[in-house]
């Protein structure tokens, strides 16, 4: 056995006086690190999140006083309030008693989707970690459990190395903190710009269910190669690309700092707010409805189109390529398959038959075990949505933009359980397929 390594030498170059744990200026600075919470972790302990349910036109103006209520902190999981459907709010501790006694007051009904948050999210993270020691023991990616973006980016690296004649990597770009936008290229023409496929995931961080469907389907795509009729001939005509994390920055934030968030992680210049919300920052009436300005709303559409250097990394990719024919954007959670448009009522021109490729997109999707999944424009079963992802696609000539809202429809939303992440998966792919094959035989 060799001696140990003194720890550390004494630079010569360097003064030494930088380095001493007693010098004032690092004192300063470690405790602004624990100060300003860069070593904590948000916790949700006995945060709730209430199912609404407004019944007319008064009872959505009174939700809407109480979400927008500065002091309550109220986070919201699932549209803003509109008939027919719930709306889930997640609600922290310290506001649960003056929640309830303004829903009560105000005689709203409600019910609580979830009892204890932090429950959950303890449970994932436990599941998280006996994953990564399975893993390290049997050298093999666990399809059916969350990852880390560098175990996702290595599992990527290990599906070219499974599949080099069909399938290689191509970094688009790096985010705002300088991680890779790292894509899957599945393409049997040499060198041609054939028409392509996008697969876009994790374009909102928390979402965390569509970065492990899109890698489930990069895989089971250089699998399904050469046996699935579909996929075959598909491929003989067009090239697919996959980017399973669209929002890195985003996406390692939810796993050291913060599970909820939505965001990118860029700087608002005078403001101490960070971040822009990816799906309204594309320039397709870009700064319109269903957007706002302040840098500290979840849904802030950033300082101008394409602001975000992870949202320009994709669009000057697709701009370039030039031939890209169906654009796909995965989200969760609430169950439905969307097509432009976001920021209008106004149908769009090919309305119709992408109304009927979802429709059969969902009864492929359900004929798995039953998932039921809506169907309809963005503006018309959501709610109104400038800047989106799939607005820009359609906008620029991709004809087939749909995106995708996956498991489930609230009772866990974001936490999702790893054991739905196969499942989740596996539903998707059929309806993956049918939009496809449908590209394929029409283009
Ligand atoms: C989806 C596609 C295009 C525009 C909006 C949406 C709804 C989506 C959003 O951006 O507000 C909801 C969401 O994140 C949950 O996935
Ligand atoms: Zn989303």
């Amino acid at each position: 056995m060799s001696l140990p390594q003194t720890p550390y030498k004494y630079s010569l170059t360097q003064p030494l006086y930088d380095w001493h744990p007693w010098n004032m200026k690092w004192i300063l600075f470690f405790g602004a690190l624990i100060g300003s919470g860069i070593c904590d972790r948000e916790t949700f302990s006995g945060h709730q999140v209430f199912r609404i349910n407004v019944r007319n036109g008064d009872e959505i103006s009174k939700l809407n006083r109480l979400v927008n209520s500065d002091n309550l902190k109220l986070n919201l999981w699932k549209s803003p309030p509109a008939l027919g459907h719930p709306t889930d709010v997640l609600v922290p501790s310290v506001s649960l008693q003056e929640v309830k006694s303004f829903l009560e007051d105000h005689d709203l009904e409600y019910s609580v989707a979830v009892e204890d948050l932090q429950t959950i999210l303890d449970a994932e993270k436990q599941e998280m970690q006996h994953n990564v020691h399975q893993e390290l023991s049997s050298n093999c990616f666990n399809y059916g459990a969350y990852h880390t973006l560098e175990a996702i980016h290595k599992e990527m690296d290990n599906i070219v190395k499974y599949y080099p004649r069909l399938v290689s990597t191509v970094t688009i770009g790096h985010s705002f903190e300088n991680r890779s936008m790292y894509v899957l290229k599945f393409s049997t023409g040499e060198g041609r710009q054939r028409p392509a496929l996008w697969l876009n995931a994790g374009i909102h961080a928390r979402e965390w269910v569509s970065p492990a469907t899109a890698i489930w389907t990069a895989r089971k795509i250089a699998c399904d190669y050469g046996k699935d009729a579909i996929i075959t001939s598909t491929l003989k005509k067009m090239d697919i690309f996959v980017l399973p994390v669209a929002n890195p920055d985003g996406y390692v934030y939810t796993h050291t700092h913060n599970r909820l968030w939505r965001k990118t992680r860029s700087v608002n210049p005078g403001s101490t707010c960070i971040g822009t919300d990816p799906n309204r920052n594309w320039n397709s009436s870009f700064g319109g409805v269903g957007s706002i300005a302040d840098p500290c709303s979840e849904v802030y559409h950033g300082p101008y189109p394409h602001s975000e250097v992870e949202v320009k990394s994709v669009a000057d990719f697709i701009k370039k390529h030039g031939n890209f024919k169906c654009f796909i954007d995965l989200h969760s959670f609430s169950q439905m398959v969307l097509y432009p448009y976001g920021y209008t009522a106004t149908k769009a021109q090919d309305a119709d038959e992408l109304d009927m490729v979802a429709r059969n997109t969902a009864k492929a999707l359900a004929m798995l075990s039953g998932t039921q999944y809506r169907v309809g424009s963005i503006f018309s079963i959501t709610y109104a949505a400038s800047g989106s992802t799939v607005d820009w696609a359609y906008d620029n000539g991709i004809k087939y933009a749909f995106s995708f809202e996956l498991r489930d429809t609230g009772d866990y939303g974001f936490a999702l359980p790893a054991s739905q992440i196969i499942p989740t998966a596996q539903e998707t792919w059929l309806g993956l397929k049918t939009i496809i094959e449908h590209v394929r035989d029409n283009i």
